[in-house]
């Protein structure tokens, strides 16, 4: 068994040459370290031609943004592979092809995707890629459909709940989504200027019941494996192609978290771009985010109903009406996370660029205000909102 061991350029193109699956492993020659996400070291391999041809991932014993004094399990690494070779199986276009992973390395090889662009960074660039909901809806149709009680037998569905129980990512979320920007907390991160508004989430007692909710919903709905991150960060687009990455907070959860954590980088990216449109062009842009949170709905919606028409196996679940009824509550529950998205994006450890990049101070203020007005009341009305069309109402009732 391998040891862990930090990999150096050199390490990672090393392996890469073992593991990669390529025909001409010694082409493989230099490494380039890319990681700008929170947790993780990121080696792009190079050819002698100066070609990216395979990514070498490894997990660090620590939370990367913050350092050695936050610990972190290796585990994660095994969860992210796992949980990217499961939703492959679903989903093989919008999922990255996972090549090898190494448990004790907590290393993994996959698919080079330098020909995509990280999706946060066109929406910010106001780049409409426009199949990216629809993608993005059957992806999530497909993976969280095949891994939930319609579909898995349930002796499958237990063994799978064990195997992908990830205890320490969870807390990661239970802490930064449904406590920190409720308490008094070191870890939280805003500007003076919105002590004001802060201290009112703080205040609010009906808020707080409804958070308290979620995050219980969170802790104890085994639903389906859950990606646990599918923020626009965590996906990679191309022209026609979408492909999801970064499962690390891979877990059986509630549906609702997943499409509420999509909806809600759409809504955040939303309230930023005043910030870097301008006002007057910001609306059209606006309007095309309303247009795609429509989009990845439905999509998401039609397609799980249609699977669980075609394909469900358990005979009580498989009862006309049934399937409509449970996504009635997933939307309901979308809503709701959706709302914590806002919230923790604005408040929290963990920004988002859409808006922490905005030059100009006070229109950077007042789209982190804008972010956690929409994000208290989508989590106060989410039982009242019925469906996408009321959701985008609401949405431009609070703009
Ligand atoms: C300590 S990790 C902070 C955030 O980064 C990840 O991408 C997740 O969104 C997590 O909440
Ligand atoms: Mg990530």
């Amino acid at each position: 068994m391998s040891q862990y061991r930090t990999f150096s350029a050199r390490d990672a193109v090393a392996y890469a040459q073992q593991f990669g699956g390529l025909d001409n492993p010694s082409e493989l020659v230099d490494a380039q370290e890319v990681g700008d996400g929170n947790l993780n070291l990121v080696f792009k391999i190079f050819d002698t031609q100066g070609v990216s041809r395979i990514i070498v991932k490894q997990a660090l014993p620590y939370v990367r943004c913050v350092g050695e004094s936050w610990p972190l399990t290796l585990d994660r690494a095994r969860l992210e592979a796992q949980t990217l070779v499961e939703h492959y199986q679903h989903s093989p276009q919008h999922t990255v092809k996972i090549h090898h992973f190494d448990p004790q390395l907590a290393v993994m090889v996959m698919e080079d995707l330098s020909d995509h662009k990280i999706w946060r960074g066109e929406l910010i660039n106001n780049v409409f890629y426009p199949h990216a909901a629809a993608q993005l809806g059957e992806y999530l149709a497909q993976v969280l459909f095949h891994t939930s009680d319609f579909y898995l037998h349930p002796h499958d569905k237990k063994a799978q709940v064990a195997q992908f129980i990830n205890p320490e990512m969870c807390e990661i979320t239970e802490d930064l989504f449904f406590n920190d920007p409720y308490q008094i907390h070191e870890r939280n991160n805003y500007p003076a200027e919105l002590e004001a508004d802060v201290a009112a989430l703080r205040d609010d007692t009906q808020l707080k019941l409804a958070v308290a909710a979620l995050k219980h919903r969170f802790f104890s709905h085994a639903e389906a494996l859950l990606h646990g991150d599918i923020h626009s960060g965590s996906i990679f687009v191309a022209e026609g192609r979408l492909k999801a990455i970064d499962a690390e907070f891979g877990y059986f959860g509630p549906i609702g978290f997943d499409i509420g954590t999509a909806i809600g980088n759409l809504l955040l990216n939303y309230c930023g771009l005043p910030g870097h449109l301008g006002i007057r062009d910001a609306a059209s842009a606006r309007e095309q985010r309303l247009s795609d949170i429509q989009t990845l709905w439905s999509t998401f919606a039609e397609r799980f109903q249609a699977l669980a028409s075609e394909k469900t196996r358990d005979a009580a679940l498989a009862q006309p009406g049934y399937a409509s009824a449970f996504l009635k509550k997933v939307w309901c529950d979308a809503i709701g996370f959706c709302g914590t998205e806002l919230i923790r994006r604005s408040v929290g450890l963990s920004h988002v660029a859409d808006i922490d990049t905005i030059k100009d101070e006070a229109m950077r203020h007042a789209c982190l205000r804008h972010a956690i007005t929409l994000g208290k009341a989508l989590i106060l009305i989410a039982g009242r909102i019925e469906n996408v069309d009321e959701l985008i109402a609401r949405v431009r009732q609070y703009s």
